[in-house]
């Protein structure tokens, strides 16, 4: 095999290679040139095609593996193409779907187009794209929700059936025909090994610079021939830095020049501050009792605008020297390890606004030693984050008075995202905290509820609650003394003593029950809110 040195600079500055013939260096053909320039393998290159043609080598009722994690490093010309080419096959009065798999959320042009077109009859896992959200809940797509750790083995048991075709997104093809990732590696690994046939998209967009941050670990088995994975720190590096593929099964190679579509995050308000201010209290409280090290253990930490806002507490709180073993890294986190806060940083994906684009792509050598993007059956793999002792730090819909927690579901029937990573790291992590405002709806509704409407968190991987009123810890507690914990340190004011009137009672009648609770009643609040739109009782 033909070994390849990482030319970062030399390929970055592709304006010096530009063809120098009058009129020729017009914008589109520089383009062209820069994308081409990564494509290194000559049989690969010969694979050039427009998205529309390699769009054809996709057909009705096939399973595609796509590239794409919290809406970075997805495919952005190929669905673009289906999604016509399935318009036009239903206009035709033919039925067009597929099934869908990723790795995580993506884009409009991928979910939203194929959602829009009619055109995904199944879908997984975790997903944010409205039009894809509501045909879910409309039940025209099946979706199955499932631990984001777990879509690579399920998919190497057979569980989800053959891969027929993948699609997947890199920076760059290596003269031996490996891949360099893009910003988000997901489970572009299975993808790739499983699929009888690949389509790449080689982005001109996504940096350069990436090479080398990547660490690809071929050394998964299936049970019963599985060895431990050698990681103990969340920087090592174990694997490789590109992924491999069979040349022979790349059906198509598509140039695109579209850059990740990620939004920008609201500064914190005062609600997430004081959730993170209530969280970080806790964590120096850990430190002084030496249940936790000066420089905590490694995070994990959730998607959304109080994730970020945590991350901005530990760096307001004077933490110092931490370590991230996560599956995301937002701008939050960016900017703890550009201030060298967190000093290495392990994920499976870039999630970043376009402000955090542009200050990875200024500082990338920095960013370079002290941040590996890894296949996501590894970021979130549950012998690692039980062996690293992660603390978990999550969102959550709704927490029920003995700790059960909902990520997912409105009213326990409407799927908002999915559950996403968050039960890899709750149920094996050191640490598991979940954080909500303690209403929402501007009140309508309560996140601290009698019964969680549906359930993906059980009370036994629940550690922690906090809300912007104050922390629970339910660490080494009974039901009852959860319950008296969580009412009176999370639940809102307006809320407080309905919950504890709901709680008294069900102790009175259930006659000293292990688990109080008014069957009748437990979810009642739920079915105020679907029958009136409040919570509130009339
Ligand atoms: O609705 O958008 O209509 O205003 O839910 O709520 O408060 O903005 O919070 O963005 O952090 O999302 C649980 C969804 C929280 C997220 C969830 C409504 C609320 C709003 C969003 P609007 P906020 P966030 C790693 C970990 C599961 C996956 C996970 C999530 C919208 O954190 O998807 O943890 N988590 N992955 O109004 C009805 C309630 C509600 C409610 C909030 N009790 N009832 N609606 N909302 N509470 C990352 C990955 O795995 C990729």
């Amino acid at each position: 095999m033909q070994s390849w040195q990482p030319q970062t600079s030399r390929l970055y500055q592709t304006g010096a290679t530009l063809d120098k013939t009058p009129g020729r260096n017009r914008p589109e053909i520089a383009r062209e040139q820069q994308v081409e320039q990564r494509i290194h393998h000559a049989g690969l290159a010969g694979k050039i095609m427009s998205a529309e043609e390699a769009a054809t080598h996709i057909q009705p009722g096939m399973t595609v593996g796509m590239s794409g994690f919290t809406g970075s490093g997805y495919p952005k010309a190929v669905p673009l193409a289906l999604a016509g080419r399935i318009e036009a096959a239903q206009g035709r009065g033919e039925k067009f779907a597929l099934r869908v798999l990723t790795g995580a959320s993506t884009a409009p042009e991928l979910d939203g187009a194929l959602a829009k077109a009619g055109g995904i009859d199944f879908r997984l896992p975790y997903q944010s794209d409205p039009e894809l959200r509501a045909r879910i809940n409309r039940g025209e797509i099946d979706y199955m929700d499932v631990h984001l750790g777990q879509v690579a083995q399920y998919t190497w048991f057979g569980f989800l059936g053959k891969i027929d075709l993948a699609v997947v997104e890199v920076a760059g093809i290596l003269p031996d025909g490996r891949l360099i990732p893009s910003t988000s590696i997901g489970n572009n690994k299975t993808w790739l090994d499983l699929a009888d046939k690949v389509i790449l998209e080689v982005n001109s967009t996504q940096p350069l610079g990436l090479d080398g941050m990547h660490d690809i670990y071929y050394g998964t088995a299936l049970p019963p021939n599985r060895q431990p994975i050698p990681l103990t720190q969340a920087g090592d590096h174990i694997g490789e830095p590109y992924l491999r593929v069979d040349p022979a099964k790349v059906v198509a190679v598509v140039k695109t020049h579209a850059p990740d579509r990620l939004g920008r995050f609201t500064p914190p308000d005062e609600t997430s501050q004081r959730i993170a201010g209530h969280l970080v209290e806790f964590l120096k409280h850990e430190i002084r009792m030496g249940r936790l090290p000066e420089n905590l253990l490694p995070l994990q930490s959730g998607v959304g605008n109080i994730a970020n806002a945590v991350l901005g507490g530990l760096r307001d709180g004077g933490f110092s020297n931490l370590t991230a073993f996560t599956e995301v890294i937002q701008d939050g986190m960016l900017d703890l390890i550009r201030t060298d806060t967190i000093r290495m940083a392990s994920a499976t994906a870039l999630s970043l606004s376009p402000e955090g684009v542009q200050e990875f792509a200024r500082n990338i050598d920095h960013y370079r030693e002290r941040i590996v993007l890894r296949p996501q059956e590894i970021s979130n793999h549950a012998e690692l984050v039980r062996r690293l002792g992660c603390i978990g730090i999550n969102g959550m819909v709704e927490a029920d008075l003995y700790g059960n927690v909902n990520s997912t579901h409105v009213a326990g029937t409407s799927i908002i995202n999915g559950i996403g990573g968050s039960g890899d790291f709750a149920r094996n992590g050191f640490l598991s905290c979940f954080v909500t405002p303690s209403t929402a709806k501007n009140g309508a509704i309560s996140c601290i509820v009698p019964m969680v409407s549906h359930v993906d968190h059980t009370e036994h991987d629940v550690c922690i609650i906090v809300t912007e009123q104050g922390l629970a810890d339910l660490r080494g507690l009974s039901p009852k003394q959860r319950a008296r914990t969580v009412i009176a340190n999370c639940a809102h004011p307006d809320y407080r003593p309905l919950l504890q009137d709901y709680f008294d009672r069900a102790c009175r009648d259930s006659k000293g029950k292990h688990t109080p609770h008014l069957l009748g009643e437990a979810l009642s609040w739920h079915e105020r809110l679907v029958e009136q739109g409040s919570m509130r009782p009339n």
